[in-house]
């Protein structure tokens, strides 16, 4: 008999077709009573197949809810929206999806960092409302040469500076604590790297040991010509600060792929030039997707044949 999955958030179509012919599938997300169907498959649920984004969380309730749970597969890197400690007080295993997305979410840093400095999105607004026609877009700020300090130099941030050497970027880091074998230099304070860069882009984990690590000091050390560009969690920058800084000037631009309450965006970014955004679009390439979404199938397919998983969130 195949094992019952309870799959909590869309993802990509492909893992969903994948994990409809290995498993016995529930689609919380299509439950018209959420409760209703969580209570009617409870005693069957072996496993949860889940999302990073908000609408994928699994808290404390739902494991509790769902007693013969032996494997949470989330498709993504980022594991803040499972509540880990509930699910290591009943030995359940968490897998994500980490490596297979460095490159989309590298390329996408990079991708920000070049459109807010070169103002991409407001020369593509200004040709499209036909003021081109009137005057030339005033110059920009250059990317190559600049100095680049990177928050969190794990898988995806040690992927995003090998990015930005290849344009002459001078590179420097913040993490707890130095990373071995990096050529870079490391500061243990953020406001310091900050006041150090021309850009700063967020690569870390979200969670409560990063909340709000971006605050207004950070910000304002970055200065009024530094940009802001974040890839990670919307919650690790303090988003009210953020547009305090940018109204009055303190910082010089920002490229937000990312939100502390999304998909809700403030106004007050969506009305500024000098900002790109994104709707959380780091891994968003089919490539990236699929090989997510194989992977949280492939966890479960080695989880159910007694194998350990593939990749483990320790
Ligand atoms: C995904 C992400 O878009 O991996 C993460 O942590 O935030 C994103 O890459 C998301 O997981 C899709 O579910």
């Amino acid at each position: 008999m195949k094992p019952d999955v309870l799959i909590v958030a869309p993802m990509y179509p492909a893992a969903i077709e994948a994990l409809d012919r290995a498993f016995a599938t529930h689609k919380l997300w299509l439950a018209r009573e959420r409760a209703a169907l969580i209570g009617s498959v409870a005693e069957r649920v072996r496993a949860i197949a889940t999302t990073a984004f908000p609408e994928g969380a699994v808290d404390a309730a739902l494991i509790g809810a769902l007693p013969h749970l032996e494997i949470i597969a989330s498709f993504g890197v980022g594991v803040d929206p499972i509540d880990l400690e509930a699910a290591k007080r009943r030995n359940i295993v968490v897998t994500n999806t980490p490596n297979v997305m460095n490159d989309c979410v590298a390329d996408l840093a990079i991708g920000l960092i070049i459109a807010a400095a070169r103002r991409l999105c407001q020369g593509e607004r200004y040709v499209r409302e036909g003021k081109w026609l009137t005057a030339p877009l005033p110059p920009a700020m250059k990317v190559s040469g600049k100095r680049l300090g990177i928050v969190g130099l794990g898988r995806i941030g040690r992927v995003i500076a090998k990015r930005a050497e290849g344009f002459d970027m001078r590179i420097a880091y913040h993490s707890r604590h130095p990373v071995p074998e990096v050529p870079f230099p490391h500061y243990g304070r953020l406001t310091e790297l900050a006041a150090a860069s021309d850009f700063l882009v967020v690569a870390t984990p979200g969670g409560k040991d990063t909340f709000h690590l971006v605050d207004e000091a950070v910000m304002r050390a970055l200065g009024p010509q530094g940009i802001l560009v974040n890839v990670a969690r919307g919650s690790v920058v303090d988003e009210r600060a953020l547009v305090q800084c940018l109204q009055e000037g303190a910082l010089g631009g920002a490229a937000l792929d990312v939100f502390e309450n999304e998909p809700r965006v403030p106004e007050a970014l969506m009305a500024m030039d000098n900002v790109v955004l994104e709707p959380h679009v780091g891994s968003g390439t089919h490539e990236t997707r699929a090989a997510m979404g194989q992977l949280v199938v492939d966890n479960l397919i080695a989880h159910f044949a007694g194998k350990p998983p593939l990749t483990p969130v320790r």
